[in-house]
């Protein structure tokens, strides 16, 4: 065993997005193109020796070779210890779990999260800091900035780790330990539901289907809602986690969900239905023929939380982005709790979680979490909701409706249109921000602009800025039209279109959606000239 010293140069475009860097599978396999970005995240943290690094990914395609060269760099980079989740499997919020029960400087996440796997679709790495979270943008930005001048990275010539088998191997001076994927977090979770409730539930014959879409978070569904909480088996479907996600699209939405979405509106569907993304971190909640939107979900889980045992004390505060639904606002109010609004992306919740200012946070993109972590949580919020309907015996859509009654609704909608012209996109943000001082005091299809700007946050912990973070229209009748570019995405761009509109009449709470946001879509449409700047007549996905 030996350290190598391998000559490199930087390769362009190795800026993380909204969640660390994602690019198509090809270019993560180009020589030297991982070494690369891991070697700028060493450097920029700087001294290792001492410290335990978590690693760990949603065993989409390349991730077993990415652990492999990741466990020989880290080895060369003096770690006293390195955990890997077993077969190179960690979700997202186990990483994180792991991280904080470990005491570990770090973790490296290996995903693409809910963008397509296999040889042709994507993958990505992430740096997670001590705390259990994202790393903020001052650190993404320094590895960034690293990769831009690296000269050359260090490993290990050491012989593959047996990642299969759980146990230690020394390499070098560090010690690798397979840790078993599932465990730290099972405990975890045991330890924030009332399990007698839910086990009593499936044992009274409630019926419910999680449906894994062959990644991440099926053996973690399977061994605690089948396992520990007794739901019969068959209850978790999809739930090995398969290199090309066995061909789905493991993006928990309505569109590519599909198959779960038909059974819970056929006449055998069962109570209650769910499913998790690429990584673990997503979660979409299916009532009977009746999905629950995100935002909503948020402000559900945010007025019942105390329901659950880990939650009992009530709640510091909420924190949802930009672009989620003002729901959950209503229910801070109503709890005399503050309600904090930040930018896309997990990273900007750490702050307000580490201060104890939020408890619970959430994002329109099928994202929920909470201080429990410092990532969001498919397995948790579904755990949550299987709390909810123990403890009040309603079934999804009584829950839902009723809280409407008492709060409103925020009709909601996001509209995607994915892989168009960078250029063309950024034109169409460009044109809308010179738009922008003229909106206010404008007329919309009946809606008028209160104001309209581009959004902009200043961390209220540590005083970090950012700017740029997505365009909103805001009426003087609370509905908002909000314009973005996604992060994520590894072709093109993708315009996401935010629309909301609050309705407090109950009469009014029954209207299919898309119907109740018409005039607001074609606002949003007119305003920023959408077909005629995208080419496209409408959206590729709609959630
Ligand atoms: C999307 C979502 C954002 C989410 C991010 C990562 O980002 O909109 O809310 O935090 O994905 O989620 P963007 O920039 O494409 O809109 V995941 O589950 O892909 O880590
Ligand atoms: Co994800």
């Amino acid at each position: 065993m030996a350290i190598q010293t391998v000559a490199t140069h930087p390769i362009p475009g190795q800026r993380p997005g909204t969640s660390g860097l994602r690019k198509k599978v090809e270019v993560f396999r180009q020589p030297h193109y991982l070494e690369n970005f891991v070697q700028s995240v060493f450097d920029t943290l700087g001294d290792c020796a001492g410290k335990t690094l978590v690693v760990g990914g949603d065993g989409r395609y390349h991730n077993r070779a990415a652990i492999q060269t990741i466990l020989r760099m880290a080895a060369a980079h003096g770690y006293a210890q390195v955990l890997v989740g077993q077969g190179g499997i960690l979700s997202t919020p186990a990483v994180s779990c792991v991280i904080r029960k470990r005491q570990a400087s770090g973790g490296i996440i290996l995903s693409a999260s809910h963008n397509p796997g296999g040889p042709d679709g994507d993958f990505g790495i992430k740096y997670n800091i001590a705390a259990g979270g994202p790393a903020p943008e001052g650190v993404t930005e320094a590895i960034y900035r690293r990769s831009e001048s690296i000269a050359q990275y260090r490993l290990s010539d050491a012989p593959e780790v047996d990642i299969d088998r759980l146990g230690v191997t020394q390499v070098e001076q560090t010690r690798v330990e397979v840790i078993d994927s599932v465990a730290d977090y099972a405990e975890l979770m045991r330890g924030l539901f009332d399990f007698d409730a839910i086990r009593k539930l499936f044992a009274g014959g409630f019926t419910m289907r999680f449906d894994g879409m062959h990644a991440v978070s099926g053996p973690y569904a399977k061994t605690i809602i089948e396992g520990m909480l007794g739901a019969p088996e068959g209850t978790v479907i999809n739930c090995v986690p398969l290199e090309d996600f066995g061909g789905l699209h493991p993006d928990p939405n309505p569109v590519n969900a599909a198959q779960l979405i038909e059974l819970m509106g056929g006449a055998d569907a069962p109570d209650f239905g769910a499913a998790s993304d690429g990584d673990g971190d997503r979660n979409m909640i299916v009532g009977r023929d009746f999905d629950v939107t995100p935002s909503d979900s948020l402000a559900i889980l945010a007025a019942n939380a105390t329901l659950a045992p880990g939650y009992r004390q009530g709640l510091k505060g909420i924190a949802r982005s930009m672009p989620t639904s003002r729901a959950a606002d209503r229910v801070a109010e109503a709890l005399g709790i503050p309600c904090h609004e930040t930018p896309t992306g997990w990273k900007f919740f750490g702050t307000l979680l580490d201060a104890g200012m939020a408890t619970l946070c959430g994002e329109e993109s099928y994202g929920t979490g909470s201080d429990h972590i410092r990532e969001k949580d498919g397995v948790w919020a579904v755990l949550f909701w299987l709390n909810l309907l123990a403890a009040t015996g309603k079934p999804v859509e009584r829950i839902v409706g009723e809280h409407w009654e008492r709060f409103g609704r925020n009709y909601y909608s996001r509209h995607d249109y994915e892989a168009i012209d960078t250029a063309a996109a950024n034109l169409l943000m460009a044109d809308l921000r010179v738009k922008l001082p003229a909106l206010a005091g404008q007329v919309l299809n009946g809606h008028t602009v209160d104001f309209a700007d581009d959004f902009s946050y200043t961390d209220p912990v540590d005083g970090s800025t950012v700017t740029g973070q997505g365009i909103r229209i805001v009426m003087t009748d609370g509905s908002r039209i909000v314009y973005r570019l996604s992060g994520t995405g590894t072709e093109g761009a993708t315009l996401r279109v935010y629309i909301e509109l609050y309705e407090p009449d109950p009469s009014q709470h029954h209207r299919p959606t898309q119907q109740a946001l018409a005039s607001l879509i074609a606002a949003a449409d007119s305003v920023a000239n959408i077909a005629m700047q995208t080419g496209r007549a409408s959206p590729s996905v709609i959630t």
